[in-house]
């Protein structure tokens, strides 16, 4: 990777996720290349369900495209599939391996990006082998089963107060508050469910791009 992780990101805010049940229609590999084309730059795969042969194949699908179109991969919860597929990186939740475990086992050049959802769980990330930090969920979200409470946008900047590694933002966050969230401090935010609505992904991407061009930050 050319550039650090940290510019490319506040470079690139809009960190995309791909949960695979959302659209079971469309492949993810194709939702990628959407993404790509658009201009993201960093994109996750979400599979919370069994991880299957077919969900392996994906990944490295996904993967070598992201990396032929310039793009950055993670994958959520599992550091041996990120690892095995070629991803960047593993996304971890409170929940997973724990990020010391998963540090050990990981090549060096892979990323770890670690969730949290309060003061306390920040704090401690700050001080863990984290590439960055996701502070969640910001608000109101359907997407994910039993969310932590809402942090709101006053959290994302105490978060950010207490930590100079990345920061992602995540939960509820769409094309009309995703400005208010990265002028509270976030280097980007994390959007799941309002990137695939409709049916044109790229231009979707592109007018959720749009919005974040000029916020005050
Ligand atoms: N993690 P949407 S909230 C995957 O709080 C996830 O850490 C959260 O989906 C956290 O953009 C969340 O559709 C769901 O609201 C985000």
């Amino acid at each position: 990777m050319t550039v650090p992780f940290a510019q490319l990101l506040r470079d690139n805010p809009l960190y995309a996720i791909w949960d695979t049940t959302l659209r079971p229609e469309v492949s993810a590999l194709a939702a990628l290349e959407a993404w790509l084309r658009a201009g993201v730059k960093v994109i996750q795969y979400r599979h919370k369900g069994p991880f299957r042969r077919a969900h392996f194949e994906e990944c490295v699908a996904m993967a070598t495209k992201a990396h032929k179109l310039g793009g950055i991969f993670f994958v959520n919860d599992r550091a041996d599939i990120a690892e095995l597929c070629g991803a960047d990186g593993v996304h971890l939740g409170q929940e997973d391996l724990p990020v010391e475990e998963a540090r050990s086992f990981l090549a060096a050049e892979r990323m770890i990006g670690y969730s949290t959802h309060n003061l306390e769980q920040a704090r401690r990330a700050a001080a863990l082998p984290v590439d960055y930090i996701a502070i969640g969920p910001v608000f109101p979200t359907s997407t994910k089963d039993n969310p932590d409470p809402v942090v709101g946008l006053e959290m994302v900047s105490q978060v950010r107060s207490l930590t100079i590694k990345p920061l992602v933002a995540i939960g509820g966050i769409t094309m009309e508050n995703a400005a208010a969230v990265l002028q509270a401090g976030a280097d980007a935010v994390a959007v799941i469910r309002d990137l695939v609505m409709g049916d044109d992904l790229e231009t979707r991407t592109r007018d959720f791009l749009a919005t974040l061009k000029f916020p005050v930050r």
